[in-house]
């Protein structure tokens, strides 16, 4: 973690990037399964920020070429992209409350405004990297990591003027990528350490090989997506994927990332307190935070 003592928390109530109800109320799960504590109790200032304003999801729009509520997610996107900036503006660490992925294209609209050659670790199930050519569902959720590298519609990459390099993003737990999504990732050489690697190398090689991939950038942004993890430990999310990484690899993840002082900025996403059992998937994002914030445990 950088040097930065306050951390400014802000929720986006988004779930127009998918189908399924009740991600929009994963920034309350995530408050409510302790998140100010955890970081007040680590030594850090909160200033909470409150919730952008997103619209109501009925009737779904269908936007040009199948998009899923394109206008309202563009809408948000600029509300998220403003409120991103006034973080970065105060000075504080963003952390950024899902809702949904598509969230993340106004989060990065944002850092990558104020940052030149910002690095992305996706730690996700999936890539992201739909565009609505290659889309099986619509879902703008599965196409935030196309947008930031200024693939999909021009509604959706022109909410952020500057973009993210290929070549400082690397996946973490991919296990669910569509063939459109394979054949970008081989076009632009996208690092991806898929479940296979977790398995075969360890979670501490692949941090190990993710930090040194990004230790040039000016500051890496984590987009930490909740169906990443097992859906046994994580029921709560709405596209669950078996065969995840584990709570203990997540942790150890967490905890060197902290160590290498890399990351500047950080998204949970996808908690969906409905699908969920008992918050256990709001407070497993509030404890890999709690790693990721520097718990050293002793
Ligand atoms: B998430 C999917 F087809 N790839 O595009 C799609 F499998 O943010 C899923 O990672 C996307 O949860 C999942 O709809 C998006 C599908
Ligand atoms: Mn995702
Ligand atoms: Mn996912
Ligand atoms: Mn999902």
């Amino acid at each position: 973690m950088k040097e930065m003592n306050t951390v400014g928390i802000v929720g986006v109530p988004m779930d127009l990037g998918q189908e399924r109800r009740g991600v929009d109320m994963g920034p309350s799960a995530i408050r409510y399964a302790g998140l100010q504590d955890r970081l007040l109790s680590l030594g850090y200032s909160v200033i909470d920020y409150g919730d952008i304003p997103v619209k109501g999801r009925s009737p779904v729009q269908i936007g040009d070429a199948n998009l899923k509520n394109l206008q309202s997610v563009v809408e948000a996107s600029l509300n998220v992209k403003e409120s991103v900036m006034k973080m970065l503006k105060d000075d504080v660490f963003p952390l950024i409350l899902g809702g949904d992925h598509s969230i993340s294209i106004g989060t990065l609209a944002a850092i990558n405004e104020k940052r030149q050659n910002v690095g992305v670790i996706w730690y996700d199930a999936h890539g992201d990297l739909n565009i609505p050519e290659t889309s099986p569902s619509g879902n703008i959720h599965g196409m935030p990591l196309a947008v930031n590298l200024n693939l999909g519609h021009s509604s959706l990459t022109s909410i952020g003027a500057h973009k993210i390099k290929p070549e400082n993003i690397v996946l973490i737990g991919a296990r669910a990528l569509d063939e459109g999504e394979k054949e970008l990732i081989q076009r632009l050489g996208i690092k991806v350490f898929t479940m296979h690697e977790i398995d075969r190398m360890g979670m501490t090689a692949v941090i190990e090989q993710t930090i040194s991939h990004l230790k040039d950038t000016d500051g890496v942004h984590l987009s930490l997506d909740l169906d990443a993890l097992d859906p046994m430990e994580c029921p709560g999310v709405g596209t669950p994927v078996r065969g995840g990484i584990t709570y203990r690899e997540s942790h150890l993840a967490m905890e060197m990332l902290a160590e290498s002082g890399l990351i500047t900025s950080a998204e949970l996403v996808e908690v969906n307190p409905i699908l969920d059992d008992r918050n256990q998937t709001a407070e497993v994002a509030v404890a890999l935070a709690g790693s990721l914030f520097g718990d050293k445990l002793l």
